[in-house]
């Protein structure tokens, strides 16, 4: 035999690492569902790295993973832990050190994510620890009993060889040099089965702290509320009848309003906030004359509008999905403001969420007349938890990072050179109007079309301006001006369609949108940092003979 078999096989340190991992993230969710979600070490660090990429990385996200950037984050998460856990495993059968060293680097990082999460307190600190130390117990005793590969063929051929007096037990190896050690002090089938049954407790601890730690999670969600809240009737417009022939109803082209299940997702949140209507309040300080608060019944009781306004995520590129059209009610948020009286010079409406997000929204836009709102419904229901619940703003005509806040609790009145938003600290615009842009539906380009007249649809949007045209041009053919559909105002976008008579071969169809002020969306492409695309939307079609 040569010297390979004398050392931990690599397999073994690699389980016993992952095991450990799994035992982190278990037990760290299971602690952190007796709290706040967000100090759960993965969670912490996972909202953190939102927090830390820059633009170009949370673009890259977005466009690469849509609605399911926390997906894809939380599996790179998993995955970097992971390769990291089994790396610590695989280090530590040689050497405890590099174990206990690993380790204590994981956990280093879970309390400083856990720790600088906004309203975190001291008891941020507990799941990372406790998840920690779960860990570091795991992991020792598994790396002290992996079975080397002598023990393990010992083990299998001549368990009856072992030496006198060597019963009571594994015998810990002298921190730092297990591998050194001759087998013989350690009797191979009781080290295997103690690594076999720490191995499957470990496993049983990561499995229950997780499930558990998601049943514990759902006792404090807020579905129950939701359910149980009765909407008061719009008091002062009601919505309720889009003027006819706003939806086209155009096999393929995006309803006019968006279902909430196709509305799309764009926040920070990795666990939903989940906001008691019971216990939320709405408090407006800052460069006021008087301050405000107040509580949701206060909210339900004040005179309630009703509207359709689309919103427009940033990062939508062009041709994207980040946009949804929704009926919302709510609020007039400028009466609010106004009831507690701005200082002059006070330009930015800085609103925060339960879970430390912020937003800048300009005050002389939220006061200039335009529908905006503290919403509390969208499409007849209470806010969707995803959508904000149980209030959000909603501004027609600025991008939802300049305006939408969700879960919103705090709004201070202040300038745009005092404080930076979010968004506003990563590189994006502070201020940012949503651009004069449009989106081609149909046809998509993937299927081969008949010769012959075919609709091209899609929307146009410029919100609190207006669509005025909409024009299609085919090859370098001339702008053909497309038919627009109704709208019950100009804070949504306009569906419209062209049809075309289809000839036989490949052709490329484009897109412009002209809003009421007489703009016309420009051909010229820009990504979306830092404050949204342009460029005419594109489709490549093939025509058949
Ligand atoms: N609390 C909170 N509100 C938020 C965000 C967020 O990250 N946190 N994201 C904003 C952004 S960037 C957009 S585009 C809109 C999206 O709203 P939606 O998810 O309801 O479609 O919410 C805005 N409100
Ligand atoms: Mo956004």
């Amino acid at each position: 035999m040569t010297a390979e078999h004398d050392r931990p096989r690599p397999f073994y340190g690699a389980l016993a690492g992952l095991l450990a991992g799994a035992v982190a993230v278990g037990v760290g969710q299971l602690v952190a569902s007796l709290g706040a979600q967000d100090s759960s070490p993965v969670i912490a660090v996972g909202e953190a790295a939102i927090g830390l990429a820059p633009p170009a990385v949370k673009d890259f996200a977005i466009s690469t993973f849509g609605a399911d950037d926390k997906v894809a984050l939380l599996t790179g998460i998993y995955t970097l832990l992971a390769l990291y856990a089994a790396g610590i495993g695989v280090l530590g059968a040689r050497r405890r050190g590099y174990a206990l060293g690993g380790l204590a680097a994981f956990a280093a990082i879970g309390l400083a994510a856990a720790g600088t999460r906004p309203g975190s307190t001291a008891g941020y600190l507990t799941p990372t620890l406790i998840a920690a130390a779960a860990s570091t117990v795991t992991l020792i005793l598994l790396l002290r009993t992996i079975p080397a590969r002598r023990r393990a063929l010992a083990a299998e051929t001549a368990p009856e060889q072992l030496p006198p007096g060597s019963g009571g037990g594994p015998e810990p190896p002298p921190p730092g040099r297990p591998a050194d050690l001759p087998h013989e002090v350690v009797p191979p089938q009781d080290t295997r089965r103690t690594f076999l049954t720490v191995s499957a407790a470990a496993a049983a601890t990561a499995v229950v702290g997780t499930l558990g730690g998601r049943v514990l999670a759902e006792r404090g969600a807020v579905t129950r509320e939701r359910s149980a809240l009765r909407l008061p009737r719009p008091s002062v417009r009601s919505a309720d009848q889009l003027p006819p022939g706003s939806d086209l109803r155009i096999p393929g082209l995006g309803p006019f309003v968006t279902p909430d299940s196709l509305f799309y997702r764009v926040d920070t949140a990795i666990v939903l906030p989940q906001v008691d209507p019971a216990s939320w309040t709405l408090r407006i300080h800052g460069m006021v004359e008087r301050e405000i608060e107040i509580n949701f019944d206060d909210l339900l009781h004040r005179p309630l509008t009703e509207t359709y306004v689309t919103l427009t995520c940033v990062s939508d590129p062009v041709e994207g999905p980040y946009i949804g059209n929704a009926r919302w009610l709510g609020a007039s948020l400028a009466d609010l403001i106004r009831e507690a009286r701005p200082r002059a010079g006070a330009d930015q409406i800085l609103s925060t969420s339960t879970d430390g997000y912020t937003c800048g929204t300009p005050v002389e836009t939220v006061l200039d007349g335009r529908n905006a709102l503290l919403a509390v419904a969208m499409n007849g229901q209470p806010l969707p938890v995803e959508h904000g619940f149980p209030a959000r703003m909603v501004v027609p005509g600025l991008y939802g990072y300049v305006s939408a806040t969700k879960w919103v609790t705090d709004i201070k009145l202040t300038t745009f050179r005092a404080e930076t938003a979010y968004w506003a600290q990563r590189g994006w615009s502070q201020q940012a109007t949503i651009k004069t842009e449009s989106r081609i539906d149909v046809p998509t380009g993937s299927k081969t079309l008949r010769p012959g007249r075919t609709p091209i649809a899609g929307v146009a949007w410029a919100q609190h301006r207006g669509i005025d045209a909409v024009h299609v041009q085919v090859d370098q053919g001339p702008w053909q001006e497309a038919t627009l559909a109704a709208v019950p105002g100009i804070d949504t976008w306009r569906q419209w369609v062209w049809y075309w008579d289809a000839t036989p071969g490949t052709h490329l169809i484009q897109a412009r949108a002209t809003d009421r002020t007489g703009y016309t969306q420009t051909a010229v492409a820009t990504p979306t940092p830092p404050n949204g695309a342009t460029g005419y939307p594109q489709v490549q079609v093939q025509v058949s003979r």
